[in-house]
């Protein structure tokens, strides 16, 4: 069966695998990351406390809609070359280790075709040990959360029932110590972060920039922070984070505390603290810290930088400092995340006007509200999660991410500890709501996607996360941008798209020699007297290749409904906005732009009206229907 393609969309709800450590022949996967699997762990004690959920015990399981390991291996297509009448998905190595030993028994779980029940599996396996008496303790334990069993059964046994046209996966039933990443919280599930995270791939993760209020050294960090800028040139900066904000957002980047592992928990970080100790930040002082990454970014191979960050005035991305900062970073291989901002309201269009989230090329984030539920067919934005036309026309953010009720790292000394204390979340952790907390999720999941593809262009990592992302119904359209991100998804794309292929005529070299920029005059004469711009050369240079027509968000992409047609053309670029009112006008020019207020960039965009949520700790039922179990 081939399952990779249908893995990339399709309503797997986050169920497909829990991957926390290796299969049984894991001493090769249990390598990098989560080093030696020994058993018993003090982590998993630390995590609940004495006694209780003490033990913890992983199944690996895949579900008939997924083949993860398949692909992390690359042996589902190999097994069926060899056995071309084995229908069933087999865990990696299994296939060989039954031809070695036939007799031998093996720990499995086997799992229905889909419309087939556990009840129908167990008459399978039953029927297999009769066809073929051998060793095993055959059927151990039907399954209620999948149609399953689990079973001892010899290899030739094995091989039988995987013949049969009810069984869709034999995997293997693996006991793992908790050593290796894992959350208690939903959205790295919803995101569909987890089958990444103890990969032997993640720990080739590049390096992720968070320029933001700086991040406090914990252990949620290890020794992954690789460097520690602070390029703040404001009074009133802690050492360290003193606003929190910074270690939140590096926590749900690249976090690996227990309980909370972040999107890419083996990545290293690098911070640039431009932000005060209130949340404060110059202009001035986060343009530098793009210059620092593009000075710094290969001694410390940094791949994708967050900003979770935006300016206080409206501007086009025609002489937005910020935005030709950021622009410079993506030209120069490195991914740039944005927060949409906090200033939606009631989720309604606000418009998205601020850099750096404004600019086109950039992956901009808006946030996805879980609804406490592993499943995003529930799923809305955020009520205040900025969107609508940037004052250039362009439809933002560009997808959506987990960003409301999350809950991760914070100096306890931090100000946003004293200002929220009932969102405290006890031991050194609180539960924070804004866009600045979902870009970090798709800054992780970019560095993810790297590791497994690090010759993919910013253009590629973002064409994949959108021709992955899923459609969330109960979203308003655009709100979420093409959808939210399915980051393993994304990961196996292959040729992805370029979602910026229509600009990328525009980029040209520097007159001054120093590297591409974007010539936004050049691209602004095009588009302003060519009313097909968009059709001819957005809508078909990229998404249409990107065989998406038959995903249920093309309505929702650039080429119909936001860019072309609706937008700019008459509505916001060419009359209302920056061109008459903006530019030409003498009050933005003298009152914004030259303004001491207007440099001051950005408050870190968490909600601020957001009271405590639900960001309450997943469910054991949830856990048990990723596959893990955990023990008495
Ligand atoms: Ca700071
Ligand atoms: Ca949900």
């Amino acid at each position: 069966m081939n399952c990779g393609p249908r893995l990339a969309r399709g309503e797997r709800n986050g169920k497909e695998l829990m991957r926390l450590n290796g299969s049984s022949n894991g001493s090769t996967r249990s390598s990098a990351l989560w080093g030696k699997p020994s058993k018993g762990e003090t982590r998993s004690s630390a995590l609940w406390g004495k006694g209780g959920r003490g033990s913890i015990v992983a199944l690996v399981v895949a579900i008939a809609l997924a083949a993860p390991l398949a692909a992390v291996a690359g042996s589902s297509s190999r097994n069926q070359d060899r056995d071309k009448d084995i229908k069933a998905y087999l865990s990696p190595g299994l296939l060989d280790a039954i031809k070695a030993n036939p007799e031998a028994t093996y720990d499995v779980i086997v799992q229905a075709r889909r419309g087939d029940t556990s009840a129908e599996v167990a008459d399978e396996v039953t029927d297999a040990r009769e066809d073929d008496p051998g060793r095993g303790m055959g059927l151990r334990k039907r399954f209620r959360s999948v149609a399953g069993v689990a079973a001892q059964l010899s290899g030739k046994q094995i091989l039988r029932l995987a013949r049969r046209s009810h069984i869709a996966a034999i995997t293997r039933d693996a006991p793992i110590t908790l050593s290796a990443s894992y959350s208690l919280q939903r959205w790295p599930y919803v995101a569909n972060l987890h089958p990444m995270w103890n990969s032997p791939a993640a720990a080739n993760a590049p390096a992720i920039a968070v320029v933001d209020s700086g991040i406090s050294s914990r252990p949620d960090f290890g020794n992954r922070i690789a460097a520690n800028v602070n390029l703040s040139s404001l009074s009133g900066n802690s050492a360290g984070d003193g606003r929190g904000h910074g270690t939140f957002v590096a926590g749900i980047a690249a976090g690996n505390g227990n309980r909370f592992a972040g999107a890419s928990p083996g990545s290293k970080i690098v911070s640039i603290d431009v932000m005060d100790d209130k949340g404060m930040a110059m202009t001035r002082d986060v343009i530098a810290a793009a210059d620092w990454i593009l000075a710094n970014k290969a001694r410390y191979n940094i791949r994708v930088a967050n900003f979770s960050l935006h300016s206080a005035s409206p501007a086009s991305v025609f002489f937005d400092p910020l935005d030709r900062a950021v622009e410079r970073l993506w030209f120069n291989g490195v991914v740039v995340v944005a927060a949409a901002g906090n200033y939606g309201i009631d989720g309604r269009p606000s418009g998205v006007t601020f850099a750096p989230g404004n600019d086109p090329f950039v992956i901009t984030v808006g946030a996805q509200d879980v609804r406490g539920t592993l499943s995003t067919r529930d799923d809305t934005a955020a009520p205040w999660s900025a969107f609508g036309y940037t004052l250039d026309g362009f439809s933002k953010p560009d997808v959506g991410a987990p960003g409301r009720y999350m809950v991760g790292p914070v100096p306890n000394t931090s100000t946003l500890v004293s200002e929220r204390p009932t969102n405290v979340k006890g031991n050194g952790y609180m539960e924070l709501s804004g866009t600045s907390f979902a870009a970090p999720v798709v800054a992780g999941a970019a560095a993810q996607i790297l590791a497994r593809h690090p010759e993919w262009t910013p253009d590629q990592v973002k064409g994949a996360l959108m021709l992955t992302a899923k459609h969330t119904r109960n979203a308003a359209p655009g709100s979420l941008g093409v959808g939210v991100i399915d980051g393993y998804a994304a990961s196996r794309v292959s040729n992805p798209p370029n979602p910026n292929a229509a600009l990328n005529r525009y980029v040209v070299n520097a007159s001054d020699g120093s590297g591409k920029m974007f010539d936004a005059a050049s691209w602004a004469n095009v588009a302003m007297s060519d009313a097909s711009w968009a059709q001819a050369s957005w809508a078909s240079a990229s998404w249409a290749n990107a065989s998406w027509a038959n995903a249920s968000w093309a309505n929702a992409s650039w080429a119909n409904a936001s860019w072309a047609s609706a937008s700019w053309a008459q509505a916001s670029w060419a009359q209302a906005s920056w061109a008459s009112a903006s530019w030409a006008n003498a009050s933005w020019a003298s009152a914004s732009w030259a303004n001491a207020s207007w440099a001051s960039v950005a408050q870190a965009d968490n909600a601020e009206g957001e009271l405590s949520g639900s960001g309450e700790e997943i469910a054991d039922g949830e856990l048990a229907e990723l596959g893990i179990q955990l023990g008495d």
